[in-house]
């Protein structure tokens, strides 16, 4: 068994758009009513999966699901005199972030040996509670091999899950049995805290992972507060390494001491607030980075562009290159697109430790169906959508219809 980290981005779905309905999620709320770019949108998107893939990573990804969702409307008995925000939620694209579409324990640290994987309730916001079953039934074939995954149901709503942007793994290598580190927020502050701790627990205990192994580590109320709705937006993990912000966690060092009990090879990459305020972090989303191991065995960064524009990010980028530590190049991405609704380029992917050969073929992609997929969005996915068209009924045809094109090009209609 080869086992391989292997990213599943999420396409940019052709419904994306800016409704503001994320309370908490400062990009999200400050580009409310913007007109949005689907195209260009699933076209960042793809550049950035072909990118890894040109650095020889094994790349995968899950396709958008299907919006408008009629059955929603439908539920909140939707007419012309609600608001809109109701509408906005059943067209949202938001499963394109990935890093929410589920919690994912690799097969050398489960009980049973196999990977399993929960999908991610949340229930927290609405128009993101939908996601979970047909999320589910995508994961259920990707991951149809028996003898190596188990794909569960949510945990139940009353426990928000947020899913892998809330759960690091530490690990010498990505197929050696890792720590697994679950994050979570305490309630009560001005945003919603969108991990509890019970779905935490529970996904642990659904996921057969051994107590020893498994640290649960409470995230910083002040960077919910700043707008850190997701602890991907302060930190990220990748092997020994754990990237964060200094004021990520609530108990700073109580939490690297957790982990490192667990885990004695900890190194972590601290940036102090005095270098990159908290703001300015969430702002360009530093941490919201993926931390990959290259080919080479060494480590590389991939940021969004924000974090070249700016001066404290780029200087602090440049002074850690400069060192000696463990990441050892930074590279930017354009992922404008979706950065304007909250999300970087690791709220973009699903990471999933697994042997390419027994996950399901039409989920991986390589170079030539890349190119198929780049003539298929850039044929159907609207060019444009302004807040006001939701609702449209030719909007809502060109969406399916754009959808159902590229599921036919990579040969799953059964999605449909
Ligand atoms: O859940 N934004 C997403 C962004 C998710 C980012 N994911 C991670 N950090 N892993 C969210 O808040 C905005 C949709 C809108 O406002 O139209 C949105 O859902």
């Amino acid at each position: 068994m080869a086992l391989t980290e292997i990213n599943f981005d999420g396409i940019v779905g052709p419904s994306h758009n800016y409704a503001g309905l994320s309370l908490g999620n400062i990009a999200s709320a400050s580009h409310k009513g913007d007109p949005s770019y689907p195209r260009a949108a699933a076209l960042q998107g793809l550049e950035k999966m072909r990118g890894n893939l040109a650095r020889g990573l094994p790349q995968g990804f899950l396709l958008p699901l299907p919006r408008p969702n009629d059955r929603l409307l439908h539920r909140l008995a939707v007419d012309g005199t609600v608001d809109r925000a109701l509408i906005a939620a059943a067209w949202s694209a938001s499963s394109m972030w990935t890093a929410n579409a589920a919690t994912v324990s690799p097969a050398p640290d489960t009980a049973d040996g196999r990977c399993h994987l929960t999908p991610a309730n949340l229930s927290t916001m609405l128009h993101r509670a939908q996601e979970w079953r047909d999320t589910k039934r995508q994961l259920a074939i990707a991951f149809a091999d028996e003898a190596h995954f188990a794909v569960h149901d949510a945990v139940p709503g009353s426990f928000g899950d947020e899913g892998a942007a809330n759960h690091m793994r530490f690990c010498e290598g990505h197929g050696a049995p890792g720590v697994e580190v679950f994050v979570y927020g305490r309630p009560g502050g001005r945003f919603p805290a969108r991990q509890h701790e019970q779905a935490s627990r529970a996904v642990a205990r659904l996921h057969g992972l051994a107590p020893e192994r498994t640290v649960f580590v409470e995230q910083n109320p002040a960077a919910i507060e700043a707008g850190a709705f997701h602890n991907d937006v302060v930190a990220v993990a990748n092997e020994r390494v754990l990237f964060c912000h200094e004021q990520a966690f609530a108990d700073r060092s109580g939490a690297y001491e957790a982990i490192r009990g667990r885990f004695p090879a900890l190194e972590v990459v601290e940036v102090p607030a005095s270098a990159v305020s908290l703001a300015e972090a969430i702002r360009t989303y530093l941490f919201n980075a993926q931390l990959v191991t290259l080919p080479t065995g060494a480590m590389a960064l991939v940021v969004p562009e924000e974090c070249r524009e700016s001066a404290a990010v780029w200087s602090w980028c440049e002074g850690m290159l400069a060192g000696n530590g463990p990441i050892r190049q930074v590279i930017p991405v354009d992922v404008r697109q979706s950065m304007a609704n909250g999300g970087g380029p690791a709220c973009l992917r699903l990471r999933v430790v697994a042997d390419p050969a027994t996950v399901d073929p039409r989920f991986l992609l390589d170079e030539a169906k890349a190119e198929r997929m780049e003539r298929t969005i850039a044929a159907h996915w609207p060019v444009q959508i302004d807040p006001a068209d939701l609702g449209s009924s030719d909007l809502a045809r060109q969406v399916r219809a754009a959808r159902l094109a590229l599921l036919e090009q990579l040969d799953l209609a059964q999605l449909g």
